[in-house]
């Protein structure tokens, strides 16, 4: 199946920026002229004062830094709205349709200006000045947008933080980054049910005694409580600030945001992204990989708390003037046939989604997609996880008709956009691979030990040299910055994936080979979920692995061993996960937890993982070697209790 090739059809050969002619020739220049060829694209964005130093970058432990257009000044809510006011005013820049099929709005460039002004005037209003951290914990509607790009106006700097995450995990965050200032909304609404987010800032901020202002914006109307001296409703302060604020001149090497992202050790890392070599390459991606054309209609399901939100909801279609729709509610609500309905509604050309949302929707048969039209669909897009080629297939046939490419692009929170992916005009398909690199990507498989891997291989997947969208530090931990992603291939960037190249020099991301979880497309740190589970008082030691789930890609199996005396039971094991749902969040809820006498550890204390993969797998043929073990008869047990789950 996966041998399948599927030719670019010969009208996006003709009508595409570029066909395979032209990807060669761009992709030779891109790595042959770096300087040369960056220096052009960096144009794509309006400067106030052009770079002329375009790219200077060290991977080494003593002097590791990336600096991309280093001296050159903008900013990027002017790239996103402004620019666009004189021209496209009237054209609309969002479309938001509402978790209520029957609410949905439309906001133009001229009022996007209007509302982001307004919002950065309150944001001034309420101290916030250049270089300060802003949380933004909203649920999906045209003020979260707003509230960013009022951010980049004055030069604060976003973190926005998931809706879906616990008032822990929002504490974290706060407090990580010194953040002062929150911006939350009274609730959020998906599937027709209520999220109390600013009950979890109230919440969070029990220990955030930093926070000075939290700006509320109204929502549902629901009922919350207003901490005098601290809260404020967004229209109240609204009313009285000032329409006009002019953008701060920012330095390309400016931080614009921070994202938190789960690792493979410790709390989740700030990924620091910069402003001007991030927004060259949001944009020239998005403007590529989809063939964005002007007037199109442009549709990406993520929420804005994760990075495809930023880079593809926001900043990638803003700065090139698109029409971005911004979905609130979920795909299955009212019913499953909810996504094609919304392209019908709004005549969506590009639609941009995850495998686990497209393997829910399978799941329900062709019926709920065939009795839409979805005519207006040109182009299909996929990302956050690897996706097989059966859902490949049926997303190409049944909501594709056969007549629209599909992008499956792959890239990361820390690579900022996109690195390996089709371009429609130009890459022929094999259903389940991303195919080949953006221009300046250079993709390098290493063995172990930093061996390079030539030709048809599989191996470790590093980036030989740096591009412009790619993360600058860890906020607050640079050393950290180093230890992730340089130390252990010297001289490259390594993502963490694993990945295979075949005969024809494409790629196949096999998924993350740390212990990374990758759960719905959202990534999650086993390390976090362990540390949760052994926060409860009767918990002992716990070790999570990923195994194989129909729908989310990956699911979380949780191995517990509780404490001298305690008994387990059924209630326990739900009392657990609730419990890591509510230190979290509802996406690291285990799916399965098994109660573990003992864990199959080295003579060092060391957990082999990989024993404990194969046993939740339900793969007891290949556990290795097991001769290293303190303990080996734990793992009979193990296997015992494994069969006893079903
Ligand atoms: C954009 C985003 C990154 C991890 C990444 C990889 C997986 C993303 C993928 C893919 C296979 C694709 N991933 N896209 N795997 N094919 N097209 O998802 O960022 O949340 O940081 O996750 O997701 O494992 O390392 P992020």
């Amino acid at each position: 199946m996966s041998d399948q090739l599927i030719k670019v059809p010969a009208d996006w050969a003709k009508s595409a920026y570029v066909d395979d002619a032209k990807y060669t020739e761009m992709y030779e220049q891109s790595i042959k002229d770096p300087v040369g060829f960056w220096a052009e694209h960096g144009k794509r964005v309006d400067w106030i004062k052009p770079y002329t130093k375009v790219k200077d970058v060290s991977y080494n432990q003593r002097d590791l830094h990336i600096r991309w257009f280093e001296d050159g000044t903008l900013n990027a809510c002017y790239n996103c709205v402004d620019r666009h006011v004189k021209d496209k005013g009237d054209e609309v820049a969002i479309i938001w349709e509402g978790d209520d099929p029957s609410v949905d709005q439309t906001i133009t460039y001229t009022q996007l200006h209007h509302h982001v002004q307004r919002f950065a005037n309150v944001l001034k209003d309420q101290g916030v000045k250049k270089g300060d951290r802003v949380t933004i914990y909203m649920p999906m509607i045209p003020e979260a947008a707003y509230a960013m790009l009022a951010c980049a106006r004055i030069g604060a700097v976003h973190s926005v933080v998931f809706g879906g995450f616990s008032p822990d995990a929002l504490a974290g965050r706060i407090q990580d980054c010194d953040s002062r200032f929150v911006i939350t909304s009274d609730e959020g609404v998906r599937g027709g049910r209520p999220i109390p987010l600013k009950e979890n800032t109230d919440d969070a901020l029990d220990s955030c005694p930093d926070v000075e202002s939290v700006i509320v914006v109204e929502h549902t109307g629901g009922a919350v409580t207003m901490k005098e001296g601290r809260d404020v409703w967004y229209h109240e302060v609204a009313g009285r600030v000032d329409h006009e604020c002019p953008c701060e001149e920012m330095n390309a090497e400016d931080p614009l945001f921070i994202l938190y992202t789960s690792g493979s050790t410790g709390k989740p890392k700030g990924v620091l992204h910069t402003t001007g070599g991030y927004l060259v390459y949001a944009s020239m991606t998005h403007q590529y990989v989809f063939d964005y054309k002007p007037g199109d209609i442009y549709w990406c399901t993520a929420d804005v708390g994760w990075v495809t939100g930023h880079s593809y909801i926001l900043y990638g279609p803003l700065a090139n003037g698109a029409t971005t729709l911004m979905f609130e509610g979920v795909p299955t609500y009212p019913d499953s046939s909810r996504c094609w309905q919304v392209c019908d509604k709004h005549n969506v050309n590009i639609f941009y989604t995850a495998p686990t949302a497209i393997r829910a929707l399978m799941r329900e048969g062709d019926e709920p997609v065939k009795k839409t039209s979805r005519k207006s669909l040109r182009l299909l897009g996929s990302v956050g996880e690897p996706i097989n080629p059966e859902a490949w297939l049926w997303y190409h046939k049944v909501v594709g008709d056969e007549r629209c490419p599909i992008v499956d692009t792959w890239w990361q929170t820390e690579t900022g956009g996109i690195l390996i992916s089709p371009l429609p005009g130009a890459t022929d398909l094999k259903p389940g691979s991303a195919t080949r690199p953006f221009f300046g990507v250079e993709p390098v498989l290493v063995d172990n030990d930093g061996h390079p891997l030539h030709g048809a291989t599989s191996g470790n997947l590093c980036i030989a040299d740096s591009w412009p969208g790619q993360m600058r530090t860890v906020y607050g931990d640079h050393k950290r910055f180093f230890e992730t992603y340089f130390s252990q291939f010297k001289g490259k960037y390594f993502s963490g994936d694993g990945c295979r190249r075949d005969e024809d020099g494409y790629y196949w991301i096999t998924g993350r080979v740390d212990d990374v979880l990758n759960v719905s497309g959202h990534r999650m740190g086993t390390a976090e979920i362990e540390s949760a589970l052994v926060a409860h008082e009767k918990v002992a030691e716990a070790a999570v692995v990923g195994y194989p789930h129909d729908i989310k890609g990956q699911g979380i199996y949780a191995y517990v061993t509780l404490k001298q005396g305690q008994d387990p039971s059924d209630d326990l094991k739900k009392e657990l996960v609730q419990w890591v749902r509510k230190e979290i969040g509802p996406i690291a809820s285990p799916d399965l937890l098994q109660w573990a006498p003992g864990l199959p550890k080295t003579r060092s204390g060391k957990i082999m993982r990989r024993i404990l993969r194969k046993i939740a797998e339900d793969d007891f043929s290949n556990l290795g070697d097991t001769s290293t073990l303190a303990d080996p008869g734990v793992v009979d047990d193990l296997i015992d209790n494994r069969q006893n789950l079903g």
